[in-house]
């Protein structure tokens, strides 16, 4: 590791976007720069500096990181999102505006359906840059509100600390929980005091579930078995204005929610299917073609940097900043529903 206030050296071959952004003269011009929660370029590019294969590399500790170090950031998310400086985030969570009958009603594609905003509590630093007794007030607080949801949202906050290993492990495997250790999170510090106040909360049929203190205070999560997408938004529409009458969420006109990963700015969602495309997957060309038509992510079933298992694959939105919540689900249906059609017709 080189002295940290020194102009990191990284490989030629590195592709992320903070090895190609990061010049040695931006980096003098930055490198003093503090946000007011002593938040500092040399921690916001850590996990890509210690993480070359990162696709990224960067990450926020507060909102003002976002202005402190932009120009670092706003070359990023211009790219990232196609949105720039002088644009504006827009948002709607109207069901009734999304069209998205089940594009697979007899389930032979579609084995799953996950939607998934995240959240940071206003006037707060986000995670990489939190104090550990901040971090735990904000799991007393997240967990009080949620605890008082009724209905079909109505649920059990499970800290985890304290939670067994064979638990935890059942629900990372069955896709409900987060993973421990992850490397590009380690390094951007939001991994500290680990398991301290971090846990999830789920309804018993685990169709609505929200993570707390992973990479951003919450993530919150609707999901269940086949291609409903629309009953899914649905949930999760419901749930988000629930939990916001009671916890001020983190929101600027320019960059919409605000979060850890610049990546996940402005709606802060990823829509996704679990679907079985196994022809369509011997050509990886077309299959990457209809994904980058419909701006779509194609990632393997165990999440982020995971590989695809018996020919199923995790098919999302790829933008989230500058469009809409519908537009980012109405991106995923399409796109699914395209890739349907290329299955079948080989
Ligand atoms: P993120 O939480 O940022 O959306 P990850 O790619 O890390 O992303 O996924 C988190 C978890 O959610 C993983 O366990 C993954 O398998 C699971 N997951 C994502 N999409 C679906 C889906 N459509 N159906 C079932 N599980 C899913
Ligand atoms: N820092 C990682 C992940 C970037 C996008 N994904 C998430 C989960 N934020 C990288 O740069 O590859």
């Amino acid at each position: 590791m080189n002295d940290k206030n020194e102009f990191p050296e990284l490989p030629a071959d590195c592709k992320s976007q903070l090895c190609k952004h990061l010049s040695k003269e931006l980096f003098e011009t930055l490198k003093d720069k503090e946000t007011s929660n002593g938040f500092t370029l040399r921690q916001a590019i850590n996990s890509g500096v210690e993480n070359i294969d990162s696709g990224i590399g960067v990450y926020a500790g507060d909102e003002e990181s976002y202005t402190t170090f932009s120009g670092l950031f706003d070359p990023i998310i211009e790219e990232y999102h196609g949105f720039s400086k002088e644009d504006k985030h827009k948002s709607n969570l109207d069901p009734a505006d999304l069209n998205a009958p089940n594009p697979d009603p007899d389930g032979d594609f579609i084995v799953s359906t996950r939607i998934r905003v995240g959240r940071n509590v206003a006037d707060l630093p986000l995670g990489p840059a939190i104090s550990r007794d901040q971090r735990n007030d904000i799991e007393h607080q997240v967990s009080g509100a949620l605890n008082g949801l009724t209905g079909s949202l109505a649920g059990t906050y499970f800290p985890l600390q304290g939670m067994s290993e064979a638990d935890s492990t059942q629900l990372i495997a069955d896709h409900f929980l987060f993973k421990a250790g992850d490397r590009f999170l380690e390094a951007a510090g939001l991994n500290r005091d680990w398991p301290e106040g971090r846990g999830i909360y789920h309804n018993d049929e685990k169709t609505f579930l929200v993570w707390v203190n992973e990479e951003d205070q919450l993530r919150i999560i609707s999901m269940q078995m086949g291609g409903d997408i629309k009953e899914v938004f649905t949930r999760l529409s419901n749930a988000i204005s629930e939990i916001e009458q009671q916890v001020p969420f983190s929101y600027t006109e320019h960059l919409g929610y605000l979060t850890s990963c610049p990546t996940n700015l402005g709606t802060a969602m990823r829509a996704s299917v679990h679907i079985a495309l196994p022809k369509l997957a011997a050509d990886m060309e077309v299959f990457e073609k209809i994904a980058d038509q419909y701006h779509l992510q194609i990632r393997g079933i165990h999440g982020e940097h995971s590989e695809s298992e018996g020919g199923v694959y995790d098919i999302s939105n790829r933008r989230r900043l500058g469009v809409t919540e519908v537009e980012c689900v109405q991106d995923m249906y399409d796109g699914v529903v395209a890739m349907i059609a290329a299955e079948k017709a080989l």
